[in-house]
């Protein structure tokens, strides 16, 4: 298998996202966000959004595997592991409990000033996502979201005091995470978790309409926030975060192609607002054709050009496959309609194409694109574990995974000449699933006692891929 060293200061380490494992959602005036009403699903029943908490409903997100009284010990066995760094997000409703709140609450702040200090105990640099699917609901509810340019400000308030507060303790940022999955407007967890948007009364069109103009507001929040942060400290690093999955036709007739290539710009273009600080032709086409985005004015498309990103942070778990049998390319609107399965490759228990030469493939549309730093800020393989009766877990189809990954990404470096700034996998200790809530959904290192129902005391252990990791950290890549 093909390995390379990575270069110095690659920062390798994992990523996780606030809501995903801290719990204690009630805890010290922290208040309530879209992930608070999100219940257990499965890899088959989705996760029901509920009107606020109703009594007897399974919220997984409301003890997670409570990181937020577990955090030195969680962060100490990251250490163990060699980390250089570790993403994770800042609770919205832990700074603002209502998003619209004029203070700031002081209990909040001090977590993070707390486990920041941690990781820097260790020399683990954080990696702050400001916004990770976990939009207050008061927000939701009272100004529909970011379909709501109020929502600029509430944003913009909540960066700031951020970026105020740990001025001296962290440097890399991002920004929205993901914010390219509301490409898929007509899923309404993706709408929730992005935007802050619940649909469900609204036509395919209205939908539509209402993700364009909520990007928007939230493509002008982030490009305010980076201006804001660059003053705050000229050495923040603040980068976008994209969920990037390279799109291959099924076959190679012209119609496969075209379609794989419109299926991209319409998904690329949020991370081309980022970086180029203006939408690009065919995403304007295609919102003026249609009618939609109503509210974008002169002075927003001059923030857009003053608030572009330092680097490309982006998730990589699979690519897309497309057929113009299932749409032709010019009639291109809802993109899961043009998804067809690849018959070349193998799936994981949830249904996630594997394919690890992808993420080469990403590494290098990326750089190419965009001529800038890239950040691999998640990705990793979601697989049942089995606790053998002495405790030990065997997770060699997560180190195989991980390895086949890691070895593309080190030809993307070594071989394309990506300038890529570090590897945080998904999960480094078991967490919450965004997707379906289950617990059982496990990408993690640190394997955690607590099942999707619920159970288990919460105990900490060592799965094999742990040590595993450690040797790869610490040959800096070189021993896969
Ligand atoms: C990304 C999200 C994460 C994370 C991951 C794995 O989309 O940024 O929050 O959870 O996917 O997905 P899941 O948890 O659904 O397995």
């Amino acid at each position: 298998m093909y390995s390379a060293k990575m270069p110095d200061g690659f920062l390798w380490g994992g990523a996780v996202a606030a809501h995903q494992l801290e719990g204690a959602w009630d805890v010290d005036g922290k208040g309530m966000s879209v992930a608070d009403v999100m219940t257990v699903g499965s890899a088959t029943q989705p996760r029901e959004i509920t009107d606020g908490v109703i009594a007897g409903k399974n919220y997984p997100n409301h003890s997670a595997i409570d990181f937020y009284h577990h955090y030195e010990e969680d962060i100490k066995l990251m250490a163990e592991m060699g980390f250089k760094a570790f993403r994770t997000s800042i609770a919205w409703t832990r700074i603002f409990p209502n998003g619209d709140d004029e203070q700031p609450n002081e209990a909040g702040l001090k977590f993070y000033d707390d486990l920041f200090a941690t990781c820097h105990q260790y020399g683990i640099e954080p990696v702050i996502t400001l916004s990770h699917f976990e939009i207050p609901f008061n927000l939701v509810k009272k100004y529909r979201g970011f379909t709501n340019r109020k929502l600029i400000d509430f944003f913009v308030r909540f960066a700031t005091v951020c970026f105020e507060r740990y001025r001296d303790s962290v440097k890399y940022w991002m920004t929205f995470n993901e914010i390219d999955n509301q490409s898929s407007y007509n899923n309404d967890f993706l709408m929730a978790t992005n935007s802050g948007v619940i649909l469900d009364k609204l036509t395919d069109q209205e939908k539509e309409a209402a993700m364009y103009q909520a990007a928007h507001y939230e493509l002008v929040a982030s490009a305010l926030a980076v201006k804001i942060g660059h003053k705050i400290n000229p050495d923040f690093q603040i980068g976008c975060m994209i969920n990037y999955s390279p799109v291959r036709p099924l076959t190679p007739s012209s119609d496969d192609v075209l379609l794989a290539d419109k299926y991209e710009q319409r998904r690329a273009w949020f991370s081309d607002v980022h970086v180029f600080g203006e939408y690009p032709n065919e995403v304007e086409a295609y919102i003026t054709r249609n009618g939609y985005r109503p509210d974008i004015t002169d002075e927003d498309r001059v923030v857009l050009k003053e608030g572009t990103v330092d680097y490309v942070g982006f998730s990589y778990y699979q690519s897309t496959t497309v057929s113009a049998e299932k749409v032709n390319p010019d009639q291109l609107n809802d993109l899961e309609k043009a998804v067809a399965v690849n018959p070349t490759l193998e799936r994981s228990d949830w249904g996630w194409e594997i394919d690890p030469e992808g993420l080469r493939i990403s590494l290098n549309h990326l750089t190419d694109r965009y001529h800038k730093p890239l950040f691999i800020v998640e990705n990793g393989l979601g697989a049942y574990d089995k606790v053998e009766a002495d405790g030990s877990i065997h997770d060699d189809y997560r180190v195989d995974y991980m390895k086949q990954h890691i070895s593309e990404m080190e030809k993307a470096v070594e071989i394309d000449g990506v300038d890529l700034m570090g590897y945080l996998p998904w999960g480094p200790i078991d967490l919450v699933s965004a997707g379906t809530g289950q617990m059982d959904k496990r990408y993690g290192f640190i394997y955690v006692d607590k099942n999707d129902a619920g159970e288990g005391n919460l105990m900490r252990s060592r799965k094999d891929s742990f040590d595993w990791y450690k040797k790869v950290i610490q040959t800096n890549g070189l021993d896969l």
